[in-house]
């Protein structure tokens, strides 16, 4: 990996060739295996990071080390590996918390993912804590993740969802959230980063504005936590969850980051080994957090390759991937209309008020024949609804193809895009 080298990065569109940050991607590609193949004859340009990330040699390695030769369970065995399985497992538990500034390590539970980790929450603290009648105040432009759950919740305690709705542009009215707060809801639930608009929402502001009425807020940063500087502390939010494979990790990582006094308060969530303390016959006593919300055997060598991957992007440096990001962001949103005649772009134009996410359609095509065109010279994005149906209802589109970026995408990478998508709409005689 490189950091603070000089940028030199070749691309054959008109832009400049360089990306003015502090770290190298064209260097930052070599750690990630899996770009350097072609796929049907042409070099993978791999659009699609909101997805999922691809991950760095570091990542492979450790998981790969942990699989050859430590290989053993955790909290368990008395025996070198064993002991060894643990400590990095935990190791990589303070990893984790130090890359979004929770204060305690302890505070931080793994999960399978983003989705998991709000299913807890949902689960144990609502469960607990909302009646009939109580309100939970979502967005318009929620991933189903951070939907359904609360669906499922309120149909189970009689409970209330008030939705946030947003602009044209895809932006939070913040004017009716204020109103909807006098509702007085137990908890506010929304995304720090649109998956599909690409979204940056004022979480601190949100946060002020939910606490000043005594909620509880939940921020979902699967699509955050990968991209811009996370600060669980400063943010002052109550919980955090967020995916570890759009963050470089392996698949099955991810983690829900909770202040102390409501992880010991809330209730498990699932139930079995590992979690107590002591078993009786009709009862027993649970284990302290956060061990009493991991429930079986571990994901041990994806939660180690997640302290890795959290390493990784630490020493890139969150401020440089938001700065790269920033710039591919505004260097997508000039190309794109410029080079590909009736290209329709959604959401925010400030990219100051948006990630590494370009959602767009070609108007006449659908997006999954865009998509499929694409992958014919190589080039990856996705097209649907991406678990956003809702907010793609609001908008009255039925898909969107959306290209996403991570820290090993290029400007070269859109401006294959460009190209791709003239030729996309050649071979549909546009
Ligand atoms: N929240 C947001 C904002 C997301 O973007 C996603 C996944 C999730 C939650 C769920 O993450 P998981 O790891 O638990 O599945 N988003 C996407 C996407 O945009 N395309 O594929 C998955």
């Amino acid at each position: 990996m490189a950091i603070e080298t000089e940028p030199d990065l070749a691309t054959d569109g008109p832009g400049p060739a360089t990306t003015p940050v502090g770290f190298d991607p064209a260097v930052v590609r070599r750690d990630f295996p899996i770009l350097q193949q072609e796929i049907n004859g042409h070099p993978l340009v791999y659009l699609d990071s909101a997805s999922s990330s691809q991950k760095p040699t570091a990542v492979l390695e450790a998981m790969d080390t942990y699989y050859r030769q430590y290989n053993a369970n955790v909290h368990r065995g008395i025996y070198t590996i064993g002991e060894k399985a643990t400590a990095e497992y935990e190791q990589a538990r303070a990893k984790t918390a130090r890359f979004i500034n929770a204060p305690d390590a302890h505070e931080i539970v793994f999960t399978r993912n983003a989705t998991e980790a709000i299913n807890l929450v949902a689960y144990s603290w609502g469960r607990t804590n909302i009646n009939r009648g109580d309100a939970v105040v979502l967005t318009e432009m929620e991933h189903h993740a951070n939907l359904v759950p609360w669906q499922l919740l309120v149909q189970e305690r009689d409970g209330d969802l008030e939705f946030i709705p947003i602009t044209d542009d895809g932006v939070l009215r913040l004017d009716v959230f204020e109103v909807l707060l006098k509702l007085k809801p137990k908890l506010v639930a929304f995304t720090h980063v649109s998956n599909t608009l690409g979204t940056i929402n004022p979480v601190r502001e949100m946060v002020e504005m939910a606490h000043a009425v005594g909620a509880l807020v939940l921020v979902d940063g699967a699509q955050a936590v990968p991209h811009v500087p996370v600060d669980v502390q400063g943010l002052g939010a109550d919980f955090y969850a967020f995916s570890g494979h759009k963050m470089l990790a392996p698949m099955g990582s991810g983690a829900l980051w909770a202040r102390r006094e409501l992880l010991e308060a809330m209730p498990p969530f699932l139930a079995g080994g590992e979690m107590i303390r002591e078993v009786h016959l009709r009862r027993s006593d649970f284990n302290d957090i956060p061990w009493k919300f991991e429930a079986g055997t571990p994901a041990v060598g994806d939660a180690i390759g997640l302290g890795v991957a959290a390493e990784y992007l630490g020493a890139i440096g969150m401020s440089n991937v938001r700065e790269h990001e920033r710039d591919l962001v505004t260097y997508a949103l000039e190309q794109l209309p410029a080079r590909v005649p009736g290209i329709e772009l959604y959401g925010p134009l400030d990219p100051e008020l948006r990630g590494g996410v370009v959602p767009f359609n070609l108007p006449g095509i659908h997006p999954h024949d865009v998509a499929q065109v694409l992958d014919r010279f190589g080039i990856a994005v996705r097209a649907g609804h991406h678990c956003t149906m809702p907010l793609h209802e609001r908008l009255d589109l039925a898909a969107t193809a959306r290209a996403s970026f991570q820290v090993y995408s290029t400007r070269g990478d859109i401006d294959a895009l460009c190209a791709g998508l003239v030729e996309v709409q050649r071979v549909f005689g546009g």
